[in-house]
């Protein structure tokens, strides 16, 4: 089974900041603003050594009934079930 590590948190924490490190690469978008990754991104990362994908969600926001935010908190939940590891950032 491959290793996969999803990086959740809430909005604009650096998660993407993170996964662009990870991956070596600026794939994910970052900005100052909140709410602008939306949907997974899929890297691969070797750290130590170690081999395994990673995946970018948007932030994870509860108690919210805006449209947008609930298909995001949506997509976080599938890399949630998709990933052995979970970053909570
Ligand atoms: N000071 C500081 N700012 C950071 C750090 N990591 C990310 N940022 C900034 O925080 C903002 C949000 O980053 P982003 O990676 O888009 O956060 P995301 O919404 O969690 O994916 C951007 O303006 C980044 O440049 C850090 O370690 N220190
Ligand atoms: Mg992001």
């Amino acid at each position: 089974m491959s290793n996969i590590v999803a990086i959740v948190g809430r909005p604009n924490v650096g998660k993407s900041t993170l996964f662009n490190r990870l991956v070596g690469a600026r794939k994910a978008i970052v900005k100052e603003v909140s709410g602008v990754t939306r949907d997974r991104h899929y890297g691969q990362s070797e750290w130590n050594g170690k081999e395994f994908s990673v995946i970018d969600t948007g932030g994870y926001i509860t108690g919210s009934d805006d449209i947008f935010e609930a298909e995001i908190r949506r997509q976080v939940e599938i890399a949630i079930e998709e990933a052995n590891v979970v970053f909570l950032w």
